[in-house]
């Protein structure tokens, strides 16, 4: 049984568990098993008025005890199955995991894997957790497949990687916008209204996806490419404004570095040559430019699409070279921003679960760095160890140097590249522990899972996907059988030896966090739980000020002045096309992408427990054109078989005009025979380490 606090006249302000677009809603406890809280407007919250998708709307119904997790479980040697256990067990079973494979392999065979929707303080402890309980290096989450190209190429440009350099309510305003691979219609629906609203201004909407979305039909131009090819796209763009003298010459002088090499780089890359690789024609591609380069503002906004490719931080290091070629970066109304995914896709870059990371978007290799969080810590920075290895190859580490894993905030049998290998890694470690608050298809393979509090229940802050620091809210008092993340560490750290350092309480760790950060990058000191509550959110950097002076305001737009390099100027990064890792042949003739619809959440461990979502999305599909459905001989709903080189799916056939005949699409919410991941490509990008969920090659049969 759920015991719920007593209905309150007020309902808490809060914001939803899902998406970057953090959208705030205000929930109010009910005394009921199925749905523990009800959703209430909120419209005082500016990104989204009071909108919701219709995840957000049902997220309550994940709370129920019927759904989720609500005491431990512990594998049984003698059975094999998971038994529940109490929490004295099962916490004394990690700690004992952990330690053993320390002991047996030393530190670096203990590995942790985090996620992209924990909030920053859980982010935050687990870090701590991995570099000083742990002492290892072998540390990474779920944001390398998420945001890591994008992240890598806004570091190259600017110096500085937040998702968006602008607030939304920016959108509507400027001139023209250039949308890619992103089909926010579906992925963040209450932020359509921004594109809604640019095109009543007068403003112009260039969409470019493989396939026509609900979000391209919004567009006045979609561009259609072949996946993987966004490159070229943007080469091709980039050297018609040259051609026809549209470059910024006074911007590129007074606030860029490196033009003459990216520059020369684009000139390679003629519009017939592009159309050859990408399949968008000449006109369109002329179109685009003057559409692009004629608004007296502009913007430039990538997602996943461009970004998951073994080529991401090159694809989009190229379209920030065309914003900074004509002017549109560091200006009022301009520039180039990345919509993250995750819930605290933002913030859960900047604490320190990335392998290479510390808190406030420090690097572990720099000493100053080293030496500011190890003096917050208390320790010595020799204690600290260097950077780890990514995501995927810790996963394909797993079972050989990497011997036991904490996973906390993922589901990477569902969702992880190669997925039938990663599972088969999961399944060769000597020792995994799961947090999760359900019982996922990765915690099914623990020794021990954990179960914890969800967003309603707990205290917390996430960072937006506009870089804006929020507060979720308790609103409702958890099932006794669980625990917060936070308590979870600050027990395993205790059995581990660390009385101190892990506190349970999430204002207290966000203090700690806020010292950590300062003077860093992503720089939180000057933000307070009171303050976000005041103001709608605070964007960070916000530095503390000095007693008796006004705090800081924040920082919702980033450039304006400088760029955040040393010397302050934008750096052009000269690019040139290459093909994807895995180009299509006589064997795999068809290229398949993937991503996600508008009812399911990533790897579906959470909303494919509602019961809503599953009657709009029940089940995988491979999305293809009618001429390859006559091909292959399928009809509408007919199973179809996709091989790949590491494995086959079987998911039924949606046929459809709106993609490409030579592509195929198919969702990766699911398990089982409908999983997507046995089939990609764990080609990693060479800067970020992205994998290429993007592309890859297929063959189709009916099944
Ligand atoms: N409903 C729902 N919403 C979500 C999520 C979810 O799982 N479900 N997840 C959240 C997260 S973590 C994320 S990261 C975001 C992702 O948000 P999006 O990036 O919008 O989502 P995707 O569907 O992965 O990819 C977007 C589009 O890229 C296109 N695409 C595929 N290949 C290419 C290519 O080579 N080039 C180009 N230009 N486009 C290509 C696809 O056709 C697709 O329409 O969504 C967030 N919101
Ligand atoms: N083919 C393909 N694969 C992809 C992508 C793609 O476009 N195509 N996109 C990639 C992207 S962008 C992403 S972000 C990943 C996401 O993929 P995953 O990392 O698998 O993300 P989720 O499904 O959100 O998994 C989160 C897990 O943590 C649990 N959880 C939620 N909140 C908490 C919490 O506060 N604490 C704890 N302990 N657990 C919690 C959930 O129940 C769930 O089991 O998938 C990637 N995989
Ligand atoms: S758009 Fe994202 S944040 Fe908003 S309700 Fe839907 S899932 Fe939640
Ligand atoms: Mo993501």
């Amino acid at each position: 049984m759920s015991e719920v606090t007593a209905p309150t006249a007020a309902p808490v302000p809060t914001h939803c568990p899902y998406c970057a677009l953090q959208c705030g809603m205000n929930l109010r406890p009910a005394a009921s098993e199925e749905l523990p809280a009800e959703v209430v407007d909120r419209t005082d919250f500016p990104v989204n008025r009071g909108a919701l998708c219709g995840k957000g709307r049902t997220a309550p119904a994940v709370l129920s005890s019927r759904v989720r997790l609500t005491e431990p479980l512990v594998r049984c040697p003698d059975t094999g199955a998971l038994k529940p256990a109490t929490w004295e067990e099962a916490l004394s079973a990690v700690a004992e995991g952990l330690h053993r494979t320390r002991a047996d392999h030393g530190s670096d065979a203990v590995g942790v894997f985090g996620g992209g929707g924990l909030t920053n303080e859980k982010a935050y402890a687990l870090g701590k957790f991995a570099r000083l309980v742990l002492g290892t290096s072998q540390i990474d989450y779920n944001g390398r497949f998420c945001m890591s190209s994008a992240a890598a190429a806004h570091q190259r440009a600017f110096g500085l990687d937040r998702g968006l350099p602008f607030p939304l309510e920016d959108v509507p305003k400027t001139g023209c916008v250039i949308l890619v691979g992103s089909n926010l219609a579906e992925t963040m629906p209450p932020a359509l209204r921004y594109l809604t609203e640019l095109k009543e201004n007068g403003g112009r909407l260039i969409v470019v996806d493989p396939r026509r979305t609900r979000t391209a039909e919004q567009a006045d131009l979609h561009l259609a490419p072949r996946p993987g090819t966004d490159l070229a796209l943007a080469l091709g763009m980039l050297h018609l404004v040259v051609a026809e003298g549209r470059v910024d010459e006074e911007f590129v002088a007074a606030r860029t570095e490196g033009w003459e090499a990216a520059r020369a780089g684009a000139m390679s890359h003629w519009p017939e040559h592009v159309e050859r690789i990408t399949g968008v024609p000449v006109p369109q591609l002329r179109e685009a430019v003057r559409m692009f380069s004629e608004a007296d503002s502009g913007m430039v906004l990538t997602a996943r699409g461009p970004e998951q490719q073994s080529k991401g931080t090159d694809t989009v290091g190229a379209w920030i070279n065309l914003c900074l070629a004509t002017g549109k970066a560091g200006r009022p109304l301009s520039g180039y921003g990345c919509l993250t995914g995750q819930g605290n896709g933002q913030g859960g870059r900047e604490h320190g679960q990335k392998a290479d990371q510390l808190p406030g978007y420090r690097k572990l290799d720099d000493p100053a760095a080293r030496a500011h969080v190890a003096g917050v810590w208390g320790v010595d920075p020799d204690v600290l160890p260097g950077p780890g290895r990514s995501a995927y190859e810790l996963l394909d580490a797993l079972g050989g140097d990497v011997k036991a894993l904490l996973l906390m905030g993922s589901n990477p049998v569902v969702s992880a590249p190669r997925a039938a290998h990663v599972e088969e890694r999961i399944r060769s470690l000597d020792f995994l522990a799961v947090a999760d608050v359900v019982l996922s298809e990765t915690a099914e393979l623990a020794d021990v899972v954990l179960p914890v509090t969800q967003w309603a229940e707990e205290t917390g802050t996430t960072t937006n996907l506009e870089g804006r620091v929020l507060l979720r809210r308790r609103a409702l008092t958890p099932p006794p059988g669980v625990r917060s993340d936070l308590e979870v560490l600050h027990g395993l750290a205790a059995l581990l030896g660390w009385e101190k350092g892990f506190p349970a309480d999430p204002e207290e760790v966000f203090g700690e966090l806020r010292r950590a950060s300062a003077g860093g990058p992503a720089d939180y000191s000057g933000i307070s739980y009171r303050r976000i509550e005041e103001e709608q959110g605070v964007f960070w950097p916000c530095p503390e000020t000095g007693e008796g002076e006004a705090d800081h305001a924040g920082t919702p737009r980033l450039f304006l002045d400088r760029f955040a390099t040393p010397d302050g100027r934008a750096r052009f990064v000269p690019v040139v096309h290459r093909a994807a890792a895995e180009e299509t042949d006589a064997e795999y003739p068809v290229v398949l992408t993937t991503g996600r619809v508008v009812s399911q959440y990533q790897s579906g461990a959470q909303t494919r427990r509602v019961a809503e979502l599953n009657a709009a999305a029940p089940g995988a599909f491979v999305e293809l054109h009618p001429r390859l459905a006559e091909r292959i001989g399928v009809a509408e709903g007919e199973p179809v078989a996709v091989f790949s080189r590491r494995g086959k799916a079987v998911a039924p056939a949606r046929i459809t005009t709106a993609i490409r005949p030579d592509t195929v699409f198919m969702p990766f919410h699911w398990a089982g025979e409908g999983r997507a991941n046995t089939l990609t490509n764990p080609a990693l990008d060479p800067v970020s380490r992205m994998p290429e969920f993007k592309v890859c090659a297929v063959r189709l049969e009916r099944a």
